[in-house]
């Protein structure tokens, strides 16, 4: 199925500067990025972001981890994008993440665990207006 996915590349990972290992990875699968920014999420972005893990016991920790320092946000396009992207992250959870994987071969914590990317393609058209303004995303590359 055509359709956009959302990923980012979280504090960890800028500070880790591993920005362009990631871009390489995702070039090499058949996507399209149609849009790209660094900027600093606002406690109030990320509490929108991480609405449905609010009361979690990890949630406090999440949402000043996500705000500690500046993010990349990406949107990717093509067949199958959320799909291609989660196999590319990696499982949520480092350790169970394979090698290979963006979590796998770079994250040790489930918090901080390098990249957020969208689970189906109604959270990536959510988390797309969240991030981005219509004015910013490119539509015109094929
Ligand atoms: P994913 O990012 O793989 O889609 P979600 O949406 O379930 O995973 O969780 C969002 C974020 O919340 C994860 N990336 C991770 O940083 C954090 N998280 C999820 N589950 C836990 C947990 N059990 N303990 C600590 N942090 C968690």
């Amino acid at each position: 199925m055509f359709e956009q996915t959302f990923l980012m590349i979280k504090p960890d990972g800028v500070k880790k500067k591993i920005i362009g290992d990631i871009l390489s990875r995702i070039e090499q699968k058949e996507l399209d990025i149609i849009a790209m920014k660094m900027f600093q999420i606002t406690r109030e972005l990320a509490e929108i972001h991480y609405e449905e893990h609010r009361g979690k016991e990890f949630y406090e920790d999440l949402i000043k981890f996500i705000i500690s320092g500046p993010v990349i946000g990406i949107i990717l396009e093509g067949e199958d994008a959320v799909k291609i992207i989660r196999n590319l992250a990696g499982k949520t959870n480092p350790k169970e993440a394979e090698y290979g994987t963006i979590r796998g071969d770079y994250a040790f914590d489930i918090t901080k665990n390098i990249v957020h990317t969208s689970d189906s393609r109604i959270s990536a058209q959510r988390e797309i207006s969240n991030f981005f303004k219509k004015t910013e995303i490119l539509n015109n590359i094929k």
